[in-house]
């Protein structure tokens, strides 16, 4: 007997609500996973993945209070601030990124929005990133119409900026901006001509409606991001969310099927928090869509698996670096 259960929801909508997303959501387990799996097949590889490396070039002191992160200066975490890194160390950085493997460099800083005198530094650490044959990518808060323009300009290929959940919690996470401010960044960004990385982090607390609904404002803008990282919340002692309910692997799966689903042409990034994920979680992860990883030992602040345990996973599945 043909089983085609799942094909009983409804093709993608042009826009998308949190009924329409819902509905694929809460699809049984093997219908959700095969129908984002067949979506994924028809336009990757499926035993590719996308390699990036993360480098924090300003840590620490940042006046936002986004209560996931151990940068916020509202938050006791122990970090040490520093100092915009000088562009010598972060090439050298970089160049080890490449050797490794790495085909994008994500820049961070802990800022909420780069200062004037800031951008002729970033202008040049662009540059410099750029020649090594790097793709690169920076986060350094909000930016306005003149600097999204001039990072573009700067050859600057992707700008990462997260919506981190739903409007409906964007506040319980962050009162410093809104989730207005957020997405006027992401049309700055847009504007420029930049490609946009933009996604959120899951087990903050946050309802399934609210995962739903952030994948809803991301599906909906004019474009969507072209890369989506879904981020499992690291817990930092210190920060106000640390003690947050975690989210289950068979639900955080659910919700990267759904963005391979809702995105079918974006690389979905299995972000933070794959340290605490077993070999099956993130498996069934990469069969659901997601198609890029971080690589290296740290993130921005926090640990990842590093290249030995990389190494023996993608043998385990057979999978290969794009
Ligand atoms: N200051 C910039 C900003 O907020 O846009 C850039 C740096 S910020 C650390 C980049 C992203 O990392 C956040 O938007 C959030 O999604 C993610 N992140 C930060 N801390 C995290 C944590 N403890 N666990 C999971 N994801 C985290
Ligand atoms: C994203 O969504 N995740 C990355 C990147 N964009 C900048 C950052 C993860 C940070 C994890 C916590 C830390 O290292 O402090
Ligand atoms: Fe600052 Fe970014 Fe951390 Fe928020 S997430 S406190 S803006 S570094």
């Amino acid at each position: 007997m043909l089983h085609v259960t799942e094909q009983t929801v409804a093709e993608e909508p042009a826009r998308w609500t949190g009924e329409s997303a819902g509905a694929i959501y809460r699809l049984p387990f093997n219908d959700l996973l095969f129908r984002a799996h067949s979506l994924h097949r028809q336009r990757f590889d499926p035993n590719r993945v996308q390699l990036s490396r993360l480098l924090n070039i300003k840590t620490g002191g940042c006046p936002e209070d986004c209560g996931y992160c151990s940068q916020s200066s509202h938050h006791a975490t122990g970090l040490a601030a520093s100092k915009l890194m000088d562009v010598e160390t972060i090439v050298a950085e970089a160049r080890k990124a490449k050797a490794g493997g790495a085909t994008r460099y994500c820049m961070g800083a802990a800022w909420r929005n780069p200062k004037p005198r800031d951008m002729d530094a970033i202008v040049e650490i662009v540059g410099a990133v750029k020649a090594l044959g790097l793709e690169t990518c920076m986060t350094l808060g909000m930016l306005d119409c003149e600097q999204a323009d001039r990072l573009g300009a700067a050859g600057l290929d992707y700008y990462n900026h997260n919506i981190d959940t739903s409007e409906r919690y964007y506040p319980r996470v962050t009162s410093t901006r809104t989730f207005a401010d957020r997405l006027d960044t992401l049309e700055n960004v847009r504007q420029s001509g930049m490609k946009v990385c933009c996604g959120g982090i899951l087990g903050m607390g946050e309802s399934e409606e609210d995962r739903i609904a952030m994948l809803v404002t991301l599906a909906n803008l004019p474009e969507p991001p072209e890369s989506v990282p879904i981020n499992m919340l690291i817990p930092i002692p210190g920060t106000p969310l640390a003690a947050s309910d975690p989210i289950g692997p068979i639900e955080f799966v659910r919700v990267v099927a759904l963005a391979r689903i809702m995105m079918p042409t974006s690389f979905v990034r299995l972000s933070a928090g794959r340290s605490a994920m077993t070999d099956e979680m993130q498996a069934l992860c990469f069969f659901a869509g997601a198609n890029s990883i971080f690589v290296g030992d740290t993130l921005l602040t926090a640990g990842n698996p590093g290249d030995a345990a990389d190494g023996k996973l993608f043998g385990r599945l057979g999978l290969r670096p794009l």
